[in-house]
C-alpha cells in the first residue's frame, strides 16, 4: 500500500484493513492452477501483513523464485514499479485489473509478461512453462480450472475478528460468477463479459470453504444477482447436497419475490448491493440501471423476507442537491437499509466518470495519463468541482457516518 495514490471515495471509517483482511482470490487461483504441473509455490499477501516495499522485496528475494508473479490495481502502480525494479527474478509477470489498461507501461517497468482480459489461469500455466515474454490475452473458462485453494495462507488470520455490524462468524469470500454487463459510469470492473460457475462447482467449493471452517459465506461477485436463474441453480444444488450454511451475496437491487422467498427459506442473509442513489437523476447521471421505484420495490421484498440489506451509496455526483442530501438519511430510514455504506465519487483511471471529465474540460488534461507515465508516491488528483466542495463532501459523508454509526465493510 506504500505510495498508493490519494483516494476520497471510502472514508478512512469502512477500510477494508481497518477491521479485517481478505485473501487475494485472484493470486489464490493462479497458486491452486499451476499445482497440477507440480510447481513449487508460495503466496504472499503484502498488503494484509502490512509490509512496506522494501520489506516486500525483501521477502520476495529470499525466496529466489524463478518466476514472480505479481497482481496489480491501479491506485497501487507506484509500489508495482518500485517492485518490478528492485527484484532480480528472471521472468517477472504482472496481471490483475490495473494490466488490461497498462499493459505497454507495465513491461515498459520491467515486467516480461503482463497478462489482460481477466481470468488468466490458463495462460499463466503455460507462460510458466514457456516463459512467454510480452501482452499475454486471457480467455481461461471457470470452469476449467480448479477453484482457489486457501490453505497457502493460514485461514485463521482471515477469519473477521472483530463483529462491526452484523455478526457473520468466519466469514470467507468466494465467486461464483465474475464480470458485469452494466455501464456504470464511475466503476472499473473490467470483466464485463460475465463468466458464471457451474453450480455444482460453486457447491463443492461451499463445502470446502465449511470444511476448513467457514461458517459463513459471502458470494463476492461483481453482480451477483444478474441472472437469477443462476441463483436458483446454486439453491438447487445447495439443497441436493443439505447444505443449510449461511450465505450472503453482492449484486445489484433488484429481486423477484420467489426468488426472495427461496434465497430466505435457504439460509441467506444478507445482501450487499450498489443503490448509489436514491433519485432518478442522480441514477441517471451514474448510467444505473435501476430506479428510484425499483429500489423501493427491492428493499419492500428484502424486508418481507427478512433479509438484511448492506446498501452502497455513491455520494457527491454533480447533479446532488441540498434538498437531496437533507432527504437522504430519511429514506436510507424508511427503506430500512440496516447497514448503509457510504461513498464519495471519485474519478478512477479508465472509467467512463474520469474520460467525460477530461472531455467536458472539466479537468484542463488527462491527469491520469500523466501519472501513469511516471507515478509518484501519494499522488492525488484534484477534485473536479473544487476544494471547497470536496470539503463540503467529506463534512457531509461524515456526518453520515456518525448519524448511522455504520461499522462495517464489503
Ligand atoms: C474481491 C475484491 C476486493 C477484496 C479482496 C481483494 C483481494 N485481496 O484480492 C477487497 C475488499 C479487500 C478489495 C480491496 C481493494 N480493491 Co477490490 N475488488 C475485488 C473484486 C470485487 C474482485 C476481485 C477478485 O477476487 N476476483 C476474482 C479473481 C479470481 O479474479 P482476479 O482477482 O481478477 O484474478 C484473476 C485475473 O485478474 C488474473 N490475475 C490477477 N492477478 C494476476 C497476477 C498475475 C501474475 C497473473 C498472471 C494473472 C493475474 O488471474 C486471476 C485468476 O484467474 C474486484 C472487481 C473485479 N471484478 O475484479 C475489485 C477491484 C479489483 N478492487 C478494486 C480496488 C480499487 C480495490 C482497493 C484498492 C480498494 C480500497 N478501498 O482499498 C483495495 C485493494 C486490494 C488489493 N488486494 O490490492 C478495483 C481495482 C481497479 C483497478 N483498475 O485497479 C476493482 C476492479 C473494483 C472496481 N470496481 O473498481 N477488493
Ligand atoms: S452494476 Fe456494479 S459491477 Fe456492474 S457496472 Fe455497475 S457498479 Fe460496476
Amino acid at each position: 500500500m506504500e505510495g498508493e495514490y490519494v483516494n476520497w471515495t471510502t472514508p478512512k471509517f469502512f477500510f477494508p484493513t481497518r477491521i479485517n483482511r481478505y485473501m487475494p482470490l485472484g493470486v489464490l487461483s493462479l497458486a491452486s492452477n499451476l499445482l497440477d504441473d507440480n510447481h513449487d509455490v508460495l503466496v504472499l499477501d503484502p498488503p494484509s501483513e502490512g509490509w512496506d516495499i522494501n520489506e516486500t522485496v525483501k521477502k520476495i528475494e529470499e525466496e529466489k523464485p524463478d518466476v514472480l508473479g505479481i497482481s496489480s490495481v491501479s491506485r497501487r502502480v507506484y509500489s508495482l514499479n518500485k517492485i518490478l525494479e528492485k527484484t532480480t527474478t528472471k521472468y517477472k509477470t504482472v496481471g490483475g485489473p490495473h494490466a488490461t489498461h497498462h499493459a505497454q507501461e507495465i513491461l515498459d517497468r520491467g515486467a516480461d509478461a503482463v497478462f489482460v482480459g481477466g481470468i488468466a489461469d490458463d495462460e499463466f500455466k503455460n507462460a510458466v512453462k514457456t516463459n512467454q515474454k510480452g501482452i499475454v490475452d486471457c480467455n481461461t473458462k471457470m470452469d476449467d480450472i480448479n477453484f482457489p485453494k486457501r490453505d497457502f495462507l493460514k485461514i485463521q488470520k482471515y477469519f473477521p475478528k472483530d463483529f462491526a455490524l452484523f455478526k457473520a462468524q468466519n466469514r470467507l469470500p468466494m465467486f461464483s460468477s465474475v464480470g458485469c454487463p452494466r455501464k456504470c459510469i464511475f466503476c472499473n470492473v473490467q470483466g464485463k463479459k460475465v463468466q458464471r460457475k457451474d453450480p455444482k462447482i460453486v457447491v463443492e467449493e461451499m463445502k470446502y470453504l465449511i470444511s476448513i471452517g467457514c461458517k459463513s459465506i459471502h458470494l463476492l461477485d461483481d453482480n451477483f444477482n444478474e441472472d437469477e436463474s443462476h441463483i436458483h441453480r446454486i439453491i438447487d444444488e445447495m439443497i441436493k447436497n443439505k447444505l443449510s450454511v449461511e450465505w450472503s451475496g453482492r449484486g445489484e437491487p433488484t429481486i423477484s419475490e420467489e426468488l426472495a422467498k427461496r434465497l430466505s427459506e435457504n439460509n441467506f442473509k444478507r445482501m450487499h448491493c450498489g443503490i448509489e442513489a436514491l433519485d432518478d437523476d442522480i441514477l441517471k447521471f451514474f448510467r444505473k440501471r435501476v430506479r428510484t421505484k425499483d429500489i423501493y420495490k427491492f428493499c419492500k421484498t428484502m424486508n418481507k423476507y427478512k433479509i438484511d440489506i448492506l446498501g452502497y451509496f455513491v455520494l457527491g455526483a454533480p447533479n446532488e442537491t441540498e434538498e437531496y442530501r437533507k432527504q437522504f438519511p430519511h429514506k436510507v430510514r424508511e427503506l430500512n437499509i440496516k447497514h448503509p455504506f457510504f461513498n464519495i465519487l471519485f474519478p478512477e483511471p479508465d472509467t467512463e466518470y474520469y474520460y467525460s471529465l477530461v472531455r467536458d474540460g472539466i479537468y484542463e488534461k488527462d491527469y491520469w495519463a500523466e501519472y501513469m507515465k511516471n507515478p509518484t508516491p501519494y499522488y492525488e488528483i484534484p477534485y473536479p468541482y473544487g476544494k471547497e466542495k470536496k470539503q463540503e463532501i467529506i463534512r457531509y459523508v461524515n456526518g453520515l457516518i456518525e448519524e448511522f454509526k455504520v461499522e462495517d465493510i464489503h
